[in-house]
């Protein structure tokens, strides 16, 4: 998932800089992606509110794994599992985050406030709401990650710029599922919608459209994508995109905090009568 995500920062950024001369050739043409040291440097992780799997010691035998409270526990983002005193397990805050001193560790969170690691803010978010003396303020309790790398000041997003960017978008998303079909990294469902957007011009954007819509649906499969499962794209790219935050904003045309197929579709300026649900039930569990 991680060498997912890393792909579409790279592939998008490419993208960027190859629109102008794209839009001069007109014809398609497939191309390597060659690395980028300043892209390839952003760590990407996963969805703030995907549980974190406590990893029982490898030291232990057999039997020590069996008889570990923890081992079968799943703590949220920010908490460890502890044994109390009854020996019974408890999701406790993570007393310690390690100490970092890299910039590209940091963090930049929903309040505008640079923190020095994700750990920081999902340990922030548990103390305030475990009532813990550490905590900052009531306001805290609801802290998330904006996006990666230290707070800066966004440039606006001129109309001019907005008004382009959903073409941008829809080349984003088809030069990013045609890398992972090259990749081999589809399932068979969706490569299939691949080749049909390779040879079929009309489906081209809404195969691809239609995929990363089911993609970001993952946490719940509801057939509705909420904010918190835009995260795997609004996160890294808002750092090299300043368009990126206010669109997505914009697709949620009803307000109710959930992009529906129809609204994803309309957003990128797409044919509605072309947009149906395709995703792939394997993948969506
Ligand atoms: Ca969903
Ligand atoms: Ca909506």
């Amino acid at each position: 998932m991680k060498t997912h995500i890393l792909v579409l920062v790279v592939v998008f950024a490419i993208l960027i800089t190859d629109t102008a001369a794209e839009r001069r050739k007109h014809k398609k043409y497939r191309k390597k992606v060659p690395p980028s040291e300043d892209i390839s440097n952003i760590e990407i992780k996963s969805p703030e509110e995907v549980p974190h799997v406590e990893v029982p010691s490898e030291t232990g035998d057999k039997d020590s794994l069996i008889s570990d409270p923890c081992a079968q526990v799943y703590c949220g983002a920010g908490k460890i599992c502890q044994v109390d005193e009854d020996d019974e397990p408890q999701c406790v805050c993570i007393p310690e985050c390690p100490v970092e001193s890299e910039p590209r560790r940091q963090v930049c969170s929903n309040m505008n406030e640079t923190w020095t690691s994700d750990c920081a803010v999902y340990q922030q978010r548990c103390w305030c709401n475990s009532g813990d003396a550490r905590c900052r303020g009531d306001e805290y309790k609801h802290i998330h990650i904006e996006y990666y790398g230290m707070c800066r000041e966004m440039r606006e997003c001129v109309k001019e710029e907005m008004e382009d960017f959903p073409r941008r978008m829809r080349d984003w998303l088809f030069n990013i599922m045609r890398d992972m079909a090259d990749r081999k990294e589809l399932t068979p469902h969706y490569l299939e919608m691949e080749r049909e957007a390779e040879s079929n011009l009309t489906r081209r954007w809404t195969n691809a459209a239609i995929w990363k819509w089911c993609d970001l649906d993952g946490n719940p499969p509801d057939r509705s994508v909420s904010r918190h499962e835009l995260f795997p794209i609004r996160a890294p790219l808002m750092a090299l995109e300043h368009c990126i935050a206010p669109f997505l904003n914009d697709c949620d045309k009803d307000d109710n905090h959930k992009i529906s197929l129809e609204e994803w579709g309309k957003c990128l300026e797409l044919d509605e009568s072309d947009l149906e649900d395709r995703c792939d039930q394997i993948a969506g569990q």
